[in-house]
């Protein structure tokens, strides 16, 4: 696969180690307990993590944590288009919107999104165009089969030749539709229909992914793996979070997804300064 040119998202370029913090707009996120669901509430959230040094605010308001059920798109716009209406209106801080829907990728990036991040990396029908009508820049990211039921039995025979082979096969759709090289980023999707084991088999081979020529993006924050390996509750995982964050990007991730913003800005800028000598 060609080397792609080095992705932007807004004023974000991916030269660097970049954050981006996590905003759920859903009533049941597990590890922010919906605090966050009113827009003004919101706002506050994003402007707390701007301020803590997130480059990006991804603004979700479908739950894809196990076991969620879907919402309908009209739920989900509610949810999702006042909040990135009101962070756009007082910040100029890249936005994401965590969505598998072409309508809400329409209207979020109508009210100020400069990203989609879709945990089923533009497999519903309808969103390769509309990703590629909006012409931003798309993360995708794998999963092995859907949030209600992914941690039920996941399966692979090589998780890290499947993940890729996934990856490579998204990308190729994108390109075939008009999305270019340098409009895509790539995820494993860790915790997505993966055991412990497979998690950490994909963050060990994570150079192969970045090896693939595209920006990758990792979500590692405060995830089960966390509590399978260290057998700790969702609030203990903050350590262990940034434990992971610092692997991933030192094998070169370029975003880490995170929800404590001012500890993870710290990794990033370790890991962003130790890259500059090392080149
Ligand atoms: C990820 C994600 C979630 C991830 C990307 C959680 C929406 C579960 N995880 N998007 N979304 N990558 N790209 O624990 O790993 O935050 S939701």
């Amino acid at each position: 696969m060609a080397q792609a040119q080095c992705c932007t998202i807004a004023a974000v370029t991916l030269d660097r180690p970049r954050v981006m913090g996590i905003l759920n707009v859903t009533p049941d996120s597990f590890s922010d307990g919906g605090k966050f669901f009113s827009p003004s509430r919101a706002l506050d959230r994003a402007a707390a993590m701007i301020g803590e040094g997130a480059d990006i605010i991804d603004i979700g308001g479908e739950s894809t944590r196990p076991g969620a059920v879907e919402v309908s798109e009209s739920e989900e716009l509610e949810r999702v288009v006042p909040v990135i209406e009101a962070i756009r209106g007082r910040f100029d801080v890249a936005i994401s919107v965590d969505t598998s829907k072409p309508g809400v990728m329409r209207a979020a990036v109508a009210a100020g999104a400069n990203l989609i991040n879709d945990v089923r990396a533009l497999r519903a029908p309808g969103a390769l165009q509309a990703a590629a009508e909006l012409a931003v820049p798309v993360c995708l990211m794998h999963m092995q089969g859907e949030p209600r039921t992914m941690q039920q039995q996941p399966h692979y025979e090589n998780v890290v030749a499947e993940v890729i082979t996934f990856l490579r096969e998204r990308v190729e759709a994108c390109l075939q539709a008009g999305i270019p090289a340098e409009h895509i980023v790539l995820d494993p999707g860790f915790g997505f229909g993966k055991t412990l084991e497979h998690n950490l088999q994909l963050l060990a081979a994570l150079d192969v992914l970045v090896a693939q020529g595209f920006p990758v993006l990792a979500g590692l924050s405060r995830k089960s793996m966390l509590g399978a390996l260290l057998g700790l509750e969702v609030e203990q995982r903050l350590p262990g979070s940034l434990a992971l964050a610092t692997i991933a990007l030192m094998k070169g991730a370029r975003i880490i997804r995170v929800h404590d913003v001012r500890e993870s800005r710290q990794v990033a800028d370790i890991c962003g300064a130790l890259q500059r000598v090392n080149t």
